[in-house]
C-alpha cells in the first residue's frame, strides 16, 4: 500500500525542478500519486493507446532527469501541471478538484508514438498527453495541461457540448484557464503570455510561434478574430477564437503582447481601443461564474454575452467597469 503523503522533486522537462507530491509505500518506495490533491496519479502508457497505464513509481522520490531520455520526465511535468491546476481552481476559484468532489484524476503519458496532441477523456475521467517527435516535443507543458484539465471542469459544470458555437466556447474556457494556470504557476522557466502551446516548439527562437493567439486570433492562420454567423460550422478549436479573443480584450485591452508588430486597432474588430481592459483578476472570475452558473449545455456566443453580463453583475453590481468592460469587450469581436 501507498498512503503516506510525501514531496518529491520532479526533473521537469518544461519547469525546471518542482516540488510535486507523491505516496509513499509501506516498502519505502515511491508512487507518482498526490495524496494531497485527491489522489491524482499519473501513469506511464508505454507507447500504447488504451489502458490506464502503469504508475509512475522509483526509489528516491527524484523524478526524471529534465530530459525525455528518462521516462519520468514528462510524468514530472504532467503531475506538476495538474497540480498547479488543482491549486489554481482551489485557490482562485474555490472549486476542489474536476468535478468539485475533491476527486483527483488519472494523467496518462507517453501515449501512443510521435503524437502531437494531449486530450481529456470523460469515459476515463482522464487526460492523456503524447510525446510529439519531429518539430515538437510532449504536449505536457503547462498551458496545455491545463487546457485538458479545465475540458473537466466544463464537463462537469456547463457541459458545453463540443460542436458549433458551444464547442467554441467549450475550446475557449480551456485556453482561458490554462493560461490563467500559466499566469498562476510563476514558474521562472515560463514566462506567462496569451498563446497557447508556444513551449512545444522545438524551433522557436523568436517565440513567437504557438499553436493559438488569444489577442489575434487569425494569426494561427485559421481562427477568426471577428464573429460572424458561419463560425459555428468551424472546427472548434477555430471557432474558440472568439471567446479567446474577447477573454484577452476582457482582461488586457487591446495592448500589443511583446514581439508582435500588431497594433491596438488590429486587435479590435469595432475600432473600440479602450475596450475591456479590467485585469485577469476579475476576467477570469466572471469566466468562471459564467462557466459554472450561467451557461449550459446548448449556449451560443450571444448566450455567452448575457452569462458573463449576469456575472460580472453578481460579482461587480450593473454599470461597474467590470460589467461595461465585458459588453464592450464582447462588441470588439464582433457579439453585441
Ligand atoms: N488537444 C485537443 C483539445 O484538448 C484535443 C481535441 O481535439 N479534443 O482540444
Ligand atoms: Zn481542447
Ligand atoms: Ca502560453
Amino acid at each position: 500500500t501507498c498512503n503516506t503523503s510525501a514531496s518529491g522533486t520532479g526533473k521537469s522537462l518544461f519547469s525546471g525542478n518542482v516540488g510535486i507530491n507523491t505516496a509513499k509505500c509501506s516498502d519505502g518506495t515511491y508512487q507518482m500519486k498526490d495524496l494531497t490533491r485527491g489522489g491524482g496519479y499519473t501513469t506511464d502508457l508505454k507507447n500504447r493507446t488504451s489502458g490506464s497505464g502503469t504508475t509512475f513509481a522509483d526509489a528516491d522520490n527524484s523524478w526524471g532527469s529534465n530530459t525525455t531520455a528518462d521516462r519520468a520526465t514528462v510524468g514530472a511535468d504532467a503531475h506538476y501541471g495538474v497540480a498547479e491546476t488543482w491549486d489554481y481552481y482551489k485557490n482562485v476559484h474555490g472549486r476542489n478538484g474536476i468535478a468539485n468532489d475533491g476527486k483527483g484524476a488519472l494523467s496518462r503519458v507517453h501515449y501512443g508514438r510521435n503524437y502531437v496532441n494531449a486530450f481529456w477523456s470523460d469515459s476515463c475521467f482522464c487526460m492523456t498527453f503524447g510525446d510529439g517527435g519531429g518539430s515538437y516535443y510532449p504536449l505536457v507543458n503547462i498551458d496545455v495541461a491545463g487546457h485538458e484539465m479545465s475540458h473537466g471542469v466544463t464537463s462537469r459544470s456547463a457541459n458545453l457540448t463540443y460542436s458549433g458555437e458551444s464547442g467554441g466556447l467549450n475550446e475557449s474556457t480551456s485556453d482561458i484557464f490554462g493560461t490563467m494556470v500559466e499566469y498562476y504557476s510563476n514558474n521562472a522557466n515560463d514566462t506567462p503570455d496569451y498563446m497557447i502551446g508556444e513551449e512545444i516548439y522545438v524551433n522557436n527562437p523568436s517565440g513567437t510561434a504557438a499553436l493559438r493567439y488569444m489577442f489575434k486570433p487569425s494569426l494561427d492562420g485559421a481562427s477568426p478574430d471577428c464573429y460572424s454567423p458561419n463560425v459555428g460550422s468551424m472546427d472548434v478549436h477555430y471557432s474558440s477564437g472568439i471567446g479567446n479573443h474577447f477573454f484577452y480584450l476582457l482582461a488586457e485591452g487591446a495592448t500589443t503582447p511583446a514581439g508582435f508588430n500588431v497594433t491596438p486597432a488590429q486587435l479590435v474588430c469595432n475600432g473600440n481601443t479602450s475596450a475591456g481592459g479590467i485585469g485577469r483578476a476579475a476576467a477570469e472570475k466572471i469566466w468562471y461564474l459564467a462557466l459554472t452558473g450561467y451557461m449550459t449545455s446548448n449556449t451560443n456566443y450571444a448566450g455567452a454575452r448575457t452569462a458573463t453580463l449576469n456575472a460580472a453583475r453578481d460579482l461587480y453590481g450593473t454599470g461597474s467597469a467590470q460589467y461595461n468592460g465585458v459588453a464592450s469587450a464582447w462588441s470588439a469581436v464582433g457579439v453585441n
